[in-house]
């Protein structure tokens, strides 16, 4: 770029000694512009920001999927009741949350739930609308896993029991448990 030509440019030898104008690539991640719950990426001319994986957004802000109190295992997010109730008023309270009581459809599903737990737990299974066939608590449709356990007991609402490595035990539904409730998308 010549001095004597407006700064345009100019072809030269190149044994001629002359200044340099150097360039280098800042690092914005250093000024932390993405959300706190999004990784930012230095990139060459640039930088990208990618919310965490229980985050959606832009990276520039990112909103939680699931609801406080409320942890993302798989697709979706489930949560402890803070005190144990009766089976219907287990359902209720995961009604009042945005949910409904955990109904594990997979062996990964109830994997994650018994994560979770740290005692025997109310799910969303009962056989209240069929006596001696359980169906799930939402729609009463057929249960399409289980994992009962060795001794499946009596009753008709269903705890992952802490006694039985929280295989699936029958329950009175007077009995008082907490509850793991469910958010998410619900598609099968
Ligand atoms: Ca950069």
């Amino acid at each position: 770029m010549d001095t004597n030509e407006d700064y345009l440019w100019n072809p030269i030898a190149c044994t001629e000694d002359k200044f340099v104008v150097c360039e280098a690539d800042p690092d914005e991640c250093l000024t932390s512009p993405c959300d706190p719950n999004a990784d930012c990426t230095n990139t060459i001319g640039s930088f990208t920001c990618e919310c965490h994986s229980d985050y959606y957004g832009d990276g520039f802000t990112c909103q939680p999927f699931c609801s406080t109190g409320f942890t993302m295992h798989g697709g979706y997010c489930y949560g402890l009741s803070p005190t144990p109730g009766k089976a219907v008023e287990a359902l209720n309270y995961c009604t009042s949350q945005g949910g409904r009581a955990a109904e594990p459809r997979s062996q990964e599903e109830h994997d994650n739930i018994k994560a979770l737990l740290t005692g025997s737990t109310w799910i969303g299974i009962t056989d209240l609308n069929n006596p001696g066939t359980f169906t799930y608590a939402s729609d009463d449709s057929a249960l399409v896993f289980t994992s009962w356990a060795a001794a499946p007991g009596s009753g008709n609402c269903v705890i992952m029991d802490s006694g039985q490595d929280y295989d699936w035990a029958q329950d009175s539904c007077l009995d008082t448990n907490p509850v793991v409730c469910q958010q998410g998308e619900y598609i099968y």
